[in-house]
């Protein structure tokens, strides 16, 4: 009968010291998003969280948006709404309202039936779906990823199946673009190749083409048969207009040519923890889109089955309604305009205490974080005695400033390079 409690031990847990994880090693935390953890675990009344890209208000506070309130109570007040499962493909509003956002109302791949696009988990989500997809549907199985880039793209590629190379991107002596080396690297890819490209507001330079340079790295693109795969989170975020900041993609598809979109509803709709987002895969044809769309399911349904039915309902709920997206448009250009302004505060304070450097990229980056150029020792340093948290390379979240705080960011930085060159 003692073989048959349920309770007695495992055979394998005495060699193991007592569990059969015994031998689990301890991971590191997340660059990004383990910066929160420390930062939470810090009692200093004057820590300031510069790591996360999260919008804080001018106090300090997370901000849930007036029309996001406002869907969610036009939801809750509708005793119509049922919690079934949504399709695998997600909620049908959700998804065509989405590629008309990204790719515009008038877009002829839209009109002409060619984009397949699938509700998915925030922009992590959609990206690993198309990643996943194109592993197993595409003959290229190689992405090139801008060098450098958000830390998760190339664990997200590479665990989806697709070997991961870079690209040059980012100068660091001008602190801008490096275009010939960018042009030099995509045309040095091979053929047909998968290339990831920001589509607004690069995530940690700040550093975007022009519109100009956009138009040589599509025609370069086009020329070698490379495939776009656009990351756009930050959308509306960059300049404050969500048509302008789309521009990039719009390009691409204008053309005719192929593409992928992995769209993210965390910043530009606040909406970070209901994880909302959308994949669109811009085709050739209707009929190959339709036979797209079938794959894409094959790839969900094992993953997580279908998507939740909460945010993408708020996000549906204001796009389709003139009055809600509007007003979501005044209080998207509200925090565009709060961080273009914490740029010219941070720069002109540490132009007023007589810092050395040229701080002038603080207010020439675009969108979400400033590249200070401030390097992994003069980080630790700052987080040690100024209780700033930010991510090693040197990244900060404007979006995470404030009038209030900028002294004592501007303490900080000037201690860390005149002490530590
Ligand atoms: N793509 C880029 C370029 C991003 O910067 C982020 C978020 C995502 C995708 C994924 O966003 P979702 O929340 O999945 O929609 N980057 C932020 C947020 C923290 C993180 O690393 O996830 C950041 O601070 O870089």
């Amino acid at each position: 009968m003692a073989s048959q409690n349920p309770i007695a031990p495992s055979p394998a847990a005495g060699i193991y010291g007592g569990s059969v994880f015994a031998n689990v090693v301890q991971a590191p935390e997340d660059p990004i998003l383990g910066v929160t953890v420390a930062y939470n675990k810090d009692p200093s009344p004057v820590k300031v969280n510069l790591g996360v890209g999260a919008y804080r208000t001018e106090e300090g506070k997370p901000l849930v948006l007036n029309v996001v309130r406002r869907a969610e109570q036009l939801l809750v007040n509708d005793p119509s709404r049922v919690k079934e499962y949504l399709p695998i493909t997600g909620l049908a509003d959700f998804n065509k309202l989405s590629a008309k956002l990204i790719f515009g109302a008038d877009s002829p791949a839209i009109q002409e039936n060619r984009v397949a696009t699938v509700q998915c988990l925030s922009g992590t989500g959609s990206l690993r779906v198309g990643g996943e997809f194109l592993a197993r549907h595409y003959h290229e199985r190689t992405i090139y990823i801008p060098q450098p880039t958000w830390g998760n793209h190339p664990k997200v590629f590479t665990l989806a199946g697709l070997s991961v190379k870079t690209y040059r991107y980012y100068d660091p002596t001008t602190r801008g673009l490096n275009f010939e080396g960018l042009l030099a690297d995509l045309s040095a890819a091979p053929p047909g190749a998968i290339v990831l490209l920001h589509a607004c507001a690069h995530n940690p330079t700040g550093v975007d083409p022009t519109l100009d340079q956009w138009e040589q790295i599509r025609l370069l693109m086009r020329s070698k048969g490379l495939l776009p795969f656009f990351d756009s989170a930050y959308q509306g975020f960059a300049s404050g207009n969500l048509d302008a900041d789309a521009q990039s993609v719009r390009m691409f598809v204008a053309d005719g040519g192929e593409c992928l979109t992995a769209q993210s509803y965390a910043k530009n709709m606040g909406l970070y923890g209901e994880r909302v987002g959308a994949l669109s895969i811009v085709c050739k044809s209707a009929d190959v889109a339709t036979r797209v769309e079938s794959q894409l399911k094959l790839v969900i349904r094992p993953m997580y089955s279908n998507p939740p039915i909460h945010g993408a309902s708020i996000v549906a709920t204001i796009l389709k309604d003139r009055e809600l997206y509007h007003e979501w448009t005044i209080e998207l250009k509200a925090m565009a305009d709060r961080i273009i302004n914490m740029r010219q505060q941070l720069f002109d304070a540490l132009r007023a205490r007589g810092t050395p450097g040229d701080w002038s990229h603080i207010i020439k980056q675009i969108g979400m974080f400033t590249f200070t150029g401030l390097n992994t020792e003069q980080v630790t340093f700052m987080t040690k005695e100024y209780h700033i948290y930010m991510t090693s390379d040197g990244r900060i979240s404007m979006a995470g400033l404030s009038s209030k705080t900028v002294p004592h960011l501007v303490d900080a930085i000037h201690a860390a390079v005149t002490r530590m060159k």
